[in-house]
């Protein structure tokens, strides 16, 4: 397996995230990739690359002009407005809501914040820009090897892109629930672009995949799967139901399959297996996988009660799809175990 990891991942390092009208410390720290890399240390799995740079047009393929422009300079403009803001995570505390029906950009940094954003948990720092894109570097280069390898025929079949912040949250114009681009989304756009027609993503991680479901809503050429505690009562609240199936060209490319919290291995496994069936149904040609291990039994922010074990056979039943897959590093807050449990499905994948 190939893999590719963000050399400046901890550049991006909050302090802060609003929760229940507090700031508590973030739990999407850089800790979180160390101990993967630390384990893939122990279980060596591959060659470990780093990326190299890649263009702003290749970020616009997923991600809209004006949402990439305001995210290369947000961090200047947040310290512009008083120099002491640079010891002080940027938070958006405003949001146009459904009645706001322009989206006229404004000239207030904090109604920009907002208008890009959808949570209070997802702070912008000093090094976040510089981090999201390398992480984006990742995820682009391990889809374009794969591409290669589909074209050899022999070549590369697996790769895992090991950055954060991760990505399943942010939409075409929006960051949150931690991520700022999504590296998911932008490996499968690098997928078709080099010549592929058909590519699924598959979403494990313990939130849904709003940001990659509303990106590819509408399109028939990516299957979204999203298996998720149930937006009911988790976050992110406002997707992810089960009668979400995509729009237009793309109705019948988006599956869910919310869960309600407390889930075990065997329902989660059963859920699992449906949405590898609708993978093979769709005759997708590779496979993203956003690999969240925040579906741990020890997880602080989640509900799921996988084992550290059960990893090794979510990476067995993702390797009987047989497909060309690209792993893409998302959520896990057990941070002392997401090592182990990420290299498990790695591990269990055959990689
Ligand atoms: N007190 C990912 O796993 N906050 N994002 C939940 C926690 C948002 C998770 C509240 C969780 C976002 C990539
Ligand atoms: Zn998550």
């Amino acid at each position: 397996m190939l893999i590719f990891h963000n050399p400046v991942h901890h550049l991006h390092q909050g302090r802060h995230e609003m929760f229940r009208g507090r700031l508590v410390p973030c739990h999407e720290v850089p800790d979180r990739l160390d101990h993967v890399l630390a384990e893939l240390q122990r279980r060596p799995l591959g060659v470990l690359q780093t990326p190299g740079e890649v263009s702003i047009a290749e970020l616009e393929r997923i991600h809209s002009r004006r949402y990439l422009d305001f995210l290369a300079g947000a961090w200047d403009e947040w310290v512009a407005l008083d120099p002491a803001n640079a010891d002080i995570d940027a938070l958006p505390s405003v949001w146009p809501t459904r009645s706001f029906r322009h989206d006229v950009l404004p000239d207030n940094f904090a109604a920009r914040m907002g208008l890009f954003s959808f949570d209070a948990g997802t702070p912008l720092t000093a090094g976040t820009w510089t981090a999201a894109r390398a992480g984006a570097a990742c995820a682009i280069m391990a889809a374009r090897e794969l591409a290669a390898g589909i074209a050899n025929g022999d070549g590369t079949r697996h790769a895992f892109a090991l950055s954060r912040p991760p990505g399943h949250h942010a939409g075409a114009d929006f960051f949150g629930g931690y991520c700022f681009l999504n590296n998911a989304a932008l490996a499968v756009q690098t997928l078709l672009d080099r010549g592929l027609q058909r590519v699924a993503v598959l979403d494990v991680d313990y939130h849904h995949g709003n940001g990659t479901q509303s990106i590819f809503y509408e399109r028939n050429d990516v299957l979204t799967v999203s298996l998720h505690g149930d937006p009911r009562t988790e976050y992110p609240f406002f997707l992810g139901h089960a009668d979400e199936r995509g729009a237009g060209a793309g109705l019948g490319y988006n599956l869910n399959f919310p869960l309600p919290r407390g889930t075990g291995f065997p329902a989660w496994n059963k859920a699992l297996q449906s949405g590898l069936d609708a993978i093979r149904r769709f005759d997708a040609q590779a496979l993203v996988v956003s690999l969240g291990v925040d579906t741990f039994e020890g997880d602080p922010i989640s509900g799921f009660a996988l084992r550290t074990v059960d990893y090794l056979q979510v990476g067995q039943a993702i390797a009987a799809a047989n497909l060309p897959t690209a792993f893409v590093f998302e959520g896990g807050y057990a941070v002392a175990e997401v090592g182990v449990n990420v290299v498990n499905v790695l591990e269990g994948f055959g990689a």
